[in-house]
């Protein structure tokens, strides 16, 4: 990679080992010292990308370096993840990986090596292979995956089953539906915000995994954009407050969420978005000098770029009060890095909002 990121395509991962191994001649590095990592994303989330990395490998093994891979990142997030481990290894073994980096006390894997090596003749005479498995006797066959309970996942056309399900062609209907029994605020807390915990519970329990949770993660988008739709905007701005998901996470649902509901409270919201560089959040703390900055981060890895934010929004004079959310946040952690307020939920942040309008 370089500092633009993990290319998309082989070709453009095959250009920077060209660099790579350039750069390392000019140091007197010979380039069969040189290790080159095509880089594994994971199937369940970035499917097409699985191929990129093994032509990448087939592409820069011509090169005359080693080639490694992190193996195990490819099944992350899916279920019975040795099996796709071990297929994955052999696809990149045949297209020239030499430096695998798997766990050496599973056996699925390192016989998977041993084998590749008796198949492509690089175990010259088998010798490695039958040392390893002389006197091998067949275990008893697995028994078959027995499917996961189902929990309940709604009706099949209601607003909390499309997003439970991560049905996305039929939100949009599914919440003009809602919308017309409920108010925007009881959909937000009463069916999307429970379709969405319900989501993470099985998820976390491994029972849905992470190519379901990012459907039902864009459904929820589509039904809060339909919200959004219907959300009464009063004309008069209470205040105005600058939100963003912070640098190196992705996850906006409930940033999403705090918005939503902060403007149909009658506040004006500059959404930065996702993955913020901490100069947006400057630069639009500068521009909009709003009453508030709202902060979200969903991972521990991510809480550190919080407090870079902060700190940068600190250094740059920003004289608005600075609110943190998400839920890794409490409130030790919000004063440890240096926030004003924590708040668990979007009213609670509104009703901080209307005190400190209120002083
Ligand atoms: C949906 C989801 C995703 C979706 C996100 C889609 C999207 N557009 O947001 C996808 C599939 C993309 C995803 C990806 C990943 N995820 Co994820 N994801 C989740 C999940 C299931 C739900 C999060 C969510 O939306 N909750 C619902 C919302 C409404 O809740 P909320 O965000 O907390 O918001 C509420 C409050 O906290 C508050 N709030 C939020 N922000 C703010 C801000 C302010 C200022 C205030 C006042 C309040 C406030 O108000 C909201 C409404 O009440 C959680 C698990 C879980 N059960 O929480 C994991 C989870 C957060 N993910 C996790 C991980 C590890 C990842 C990945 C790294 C996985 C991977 N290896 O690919 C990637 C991250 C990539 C990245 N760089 O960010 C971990 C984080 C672990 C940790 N503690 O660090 C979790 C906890 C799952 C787990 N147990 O492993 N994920």
């Amino acid at each position: 990679m370089d500092e633009n990121g993990v290319p998309r395509t082989a070709e453009e991962r095959f250009a920077i080992a060209e660099r790579i191994v350039r750069r390392a001649e000019e140091y007197g590095i010979p380039r069969r010292k040189v290790m080159i990592d095509t880089l594994v994303l994971t199937a369940s989330a970035e499917q097409a990308l699985v191929k990129e990395t093994i032509r990448a490998l087939a592409l820069v093994q011509k090169l005359g370096v080693k080639t490694a891979l992190g193996v195990s990142n490819v099944s992350f997030g899916l279920p019975n993840r040795p099996l796709l481990n071990k297929t994955f290894l052999v696809m990149a073994m045949a297209n020239g990986l030499n430096m695998p980096i798997l766990n050496p006390l599973d056996g699925e894997m390192t016989g998977a090596v041993r084998a590749f090596g008796v198949l492509s003749g690089t175990d010259v005479g088998a010798e490695g292979y039958i040392e390893a498995y002389r006197g091998f006797t067949p275990a008893a066959p697995a028994a078959a995956a027995v499917p996961a309970a189902k929990a309940d996942e709604g009706g099949a056309d209601d607003l909390f089953g499309c997003v439970r399900r991560g049905l996305k062609r039929g939100v949009r209907a599914a919440a003009e539906r809602e919308l017309a029994v409920r108010a925007p605020l009881e959909v937000v807390n009463d069916v999307l915000v429970k379709a969405l915990a319900e989501v993470g519970d099985c998820y976390e329990k491994g029972t849905l995994f992470l190519p379901q949770l990012i459907a039902s993660a864009e459904a929820a988008k589509e039904a809060f954009a339909v919200v959004g739709e219907h959300m009464e905007k009063s004309a008069a701005k209470k205040g105005r407050v600058v939100l963003a998901t912070v640098k190196g996470d992705v996850h906006d649902i409930g940033k999403n969420i705090v918005k939503v509901v902060l403007e149909s409270y009658g506040f004006e919201v500059i959404d930065l978005g996702k993955d913020t560089p901490v100069e947006r959040v400057v630069e639009a703390a500068e521009r909009y000098r709003p009453l508030a900055v709202g902060l979200s981060a969903l991972m521990t890895t991510t809480v550190k770029s919080m407090e870079e934010t902060i700190r940068a929004l600190r250094r740059a004079g920003c004289s608005a009060h600075i609110f943190v959310g998400g839920a890794v946040l409490t409130a030790d952690i919000a004063r440890e890095i240096g926030a004003d307020y924590y708040t668990a939920n979007a009213l609670e942040f509104v009703k901080v909002l209307e005190t400190l309008l209120a002083k």
